[in-house]
């Protein structure tokens, strides 16, 4: 069966791939750019869940195809959760990933490292053609530096350091990313319910 990736978010698309096919996953993963003319889904929702639940409904009502999509940010302790679900555009322009990271580095210049917590957050949403949906959570905690460091990854990775770790999310392989990662973590949980129900 075929099943839609809900997401034009290219470093997602990358990591999606690997994780659920590492995982076992045997169905045919299509980019939603093959479904051009599914319109833009407006985000309204409060929380991850939510608005991953309104991406993957979106794009299987439209397509009649199961589709699978990830709401994810960067949570600050310091500031209350905040980006929060507003990562993508936390500097103005949705996706511009350098300027939303160093827009957060200046806003966080005077806070020191006892006081850098931060965790990534991501929603893994299904949903069915038929209204089945189902939706999984995880998280990666750790903290973050003073200068960004690394080339991998997307997003806030070159400044998040995984707990336990020494390296920026940037400095890990792919496959370390996979491993420990909130979008490793909420799509290793969805695989078997995707199983259950497409079979
Ligand atoms: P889609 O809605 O099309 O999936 P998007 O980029 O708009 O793509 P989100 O609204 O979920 O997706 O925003 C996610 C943002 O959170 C993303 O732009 C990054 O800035 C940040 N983010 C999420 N996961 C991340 C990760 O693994 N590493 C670094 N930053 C991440």
């Amino acid at each position: 069966t075929r099943l839609i990736l809900a997401t034009r978010n290219a470093g997602k698309i990358a990591e999606l791939r690997a994780i659920l096919s590492d995982a076992g996953l045997p169905h045919e993963l299509v980019g939603s750019d093959a479904y051009p003319d599914v319109p833009d889904v407006k985000e309204t929702g409060v929380t991850f869940a939510e608005n991953a639940l309104l991406k993957a409904r979106t794009l299987a009502r439209a397509t009649g195809l199961p589709a699978v999509a990830d709401d994810s940010g960067l949570c600050v302790d310091v500031l209350g959760g905040a980006p929060g679900i507003f990562s993508a555009r936390w500097a103005g322009s949705h996706g511009d990933d350098r300027a939303n990271l160093e827009l957060l580095l200046a806003q966080l210049a005077d806070i020191d490292d006892a006081h850098r917590g931060a965790h990534f957050a991501c929603a893994a949403a299904l949903a069915l053609p038929d209204g089945t949906e189902r939706v999984v959570e995880g998280r990666l905690l750790g903290h973050l530096r003073h200068t960004p460091a690394g080339t991998g990854g997307f997003g806030y990775d070159p400044i998040l350091q995984p707990q336990n770790d020494t390296r920026t999310c940037a400095e890990l392989t792919p496959a370390e990313k996979n491993a420990i990662s909130h979008r490793g973590q909420a799509f290793r949980a969805l695989v078997p319910v995707i199983k259950e129900l497409l079979g």
